[in-house]
């Protein structure tokens, strides 16, 4: 039965769901698997401080990356802290700057930032979201050290060109693949390119440890460094060697990631089926696109976006979440904000970054995963597709009382 703009929740309608529908909910893959684990890590008496799970770790993270080394960290804000200072000739100095996209998480910026560097945001491509190698070349000063390209989504940034860019300039060149573990560049593991990658194994990821992460990469030297400075600079020999901090991942989250792991591909393939359904069922909602991704690329679909057009749509992207929540569909505004645009970065001259900005009005990110069905998919596209029938109706209802509460 078709809806109207009174059968939706926000307007007094009953929500089409009864328990939430998340971005984000964890993967934890088979319950028994983890406890049987947690129970070893009790029985060993060995709960952190690179404990055979965490190793056991690193060694799978590493064969599923293909490279030699996968330097577990207990976030992967604290992997990306640890390669943004190191240079081809040391480590960085004070003021020295790293070239980041303007659209990311904020933890990149951050990460730049904490270890007393600039972080320079710079634009991205207007549909991908990507940064863009043009500008990233007309960025670099004799203080830039590195860029840091993400893997926004679990696609891979323009790699051959960073890559040509950063050797031209002797710069390091990392990527922030967050969000993209599993993800590929053509039939390479995206975490192979550049001089290292950091993944994310937070609780809202296609493999999650809790909280924990991973630095990958194939250089040897670099390696020993980021494995001293994560257990506060302590090389093989028990020696403190280079600065550093504590950035271990303990035993309960070694476990978890590994029991995660496992359930991967499982994951990935529900992903992929979801994504195509929703490709499906909103072919036909005008002003709301899904986020096509690059076939040559094989994408996890852990991030099911979409950008919404107000113009097309009738109806702006946080008019459009406040539907969705209403009925208990939790989409997230992924991201809402550009870095260059957030307080600690917002300096006295305005920078202006269309690519990044116009994205921002207009992304949303979806409810996927395994917990997650084919007719929830139907049923979210439905929502979704009444809202828009009534745009420019529920722009105005939702106008008039921002107003009354003051917020116009
Ligand atoms: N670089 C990039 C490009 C990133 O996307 C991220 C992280 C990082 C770097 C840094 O990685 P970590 O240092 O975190 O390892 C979430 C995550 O906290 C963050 O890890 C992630 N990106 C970011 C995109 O999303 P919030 O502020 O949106 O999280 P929150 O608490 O609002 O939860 C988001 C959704 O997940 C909600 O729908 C609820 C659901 N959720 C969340 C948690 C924690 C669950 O269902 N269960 C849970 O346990 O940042």
């Amino acid at each position: 039965m078709e809806r109207g703009i009174t059968d939706l929740a926000l307007f007094g309608g009953t929500p089409v769901f009864k328990e939430d529908r998340r971005v984000g909910r964890p993967n934890p893959g088979l319950r028994d698997r983890f406890l049987e684990r947690m129970n070893t890590v009790l029985d060993n008496e060995w709960l952190t401080n690179m404990g055979p799970l965490m190793n056991e770790f690193e060694q799978r993270v590493a064969e599923a990356a293909g490279v030699r080394h996968a330097i577990s960290v207990c976030n992967a804000t604290v992997g990306l802290q640890l390669l943004a200072g190191e240079t081809h000739t040391g480590e960085a100095e004070a003021g020295d700057e790293v070239i980041v996209p303007a659209l990311t998480f904020i933890a990149t910026g951050h990460a730049v930032r904490w270890r007393g560097l600039r972080p320079v945001f710079c634009d991205v491509d207007p549909v991908t979201g990507l940064i863009d190698p043009d500008q990233v070349e007309a960025l670099i000063t004799p203080r830039t050290r590195a860029i840091i390209g993400v893997h926004l989504w679990g696609q891979p940034c323009d790699v051959d060109r960073l890559e040509k860019i950063a050797a031209s300039n002797r710069l390091r060149l990392y990527f922030d693949a967050a969000p993209a573990f599993g993800c590929t560049y053509g039939d390479e593991p995206i975490g192979r390119f550049g001089d290292a990658a950091v993944f994310s194994f937070h609780a809202t990821k296609i493999v999650n440890s809790f909280e924990g992460g991973a630095v990958v990469t194939d250089d040897d030297a670099l390696a020993e460094r980021v494995r001293a400075s994560r257990n506060f600079g302590t090389g093989p020999d028990g020696t403190i060697e280079t600065s550093g901090t504590n950035g271990k991942l303990n035993e309960a989250a070694a476990a978890m990631g590994l029991t995660s792991l496992e359930a991967l591909d499982e994951n990935i393939a529900c992903n992929r089926a979801n994504f195509l359904t929703y490709v499906e069922a909103l072919a036909d909602v005008p002003g709301v696109t899904v986020q096509e991704f690059d076939s040559r690329h094989r994408n996890n679909h852990h991030y099911m976006m979409v950008t919404v057009s107000e113009e097309e749509a009738g109806l702006h992207r946080d008019a459009l979440l406040d539907v969705l929540r209403a009925e208990n569909i939790l989409a997230q505004p992924y991201f809402a904000q550009a870095l260059h645009q957030m307080t600690p970065y917002r300096g006295s001259t305005p920078v202006s970054l269309p690519g990044a900005e116009g994205l921002c009005e207009r992304l949303l990110a979806l409810p996927t995963g395994a917990a997650v069905s084919a007719e929830d998919v139907r049923t979210i596209s439905d929502v979704i597709r009444t809202a828009v029938a009534n745009g420019p109706g529920i722009t105005a209802r939702r106008k008039s009382e921002l107003a009354a509460a003051g917020g116009e």
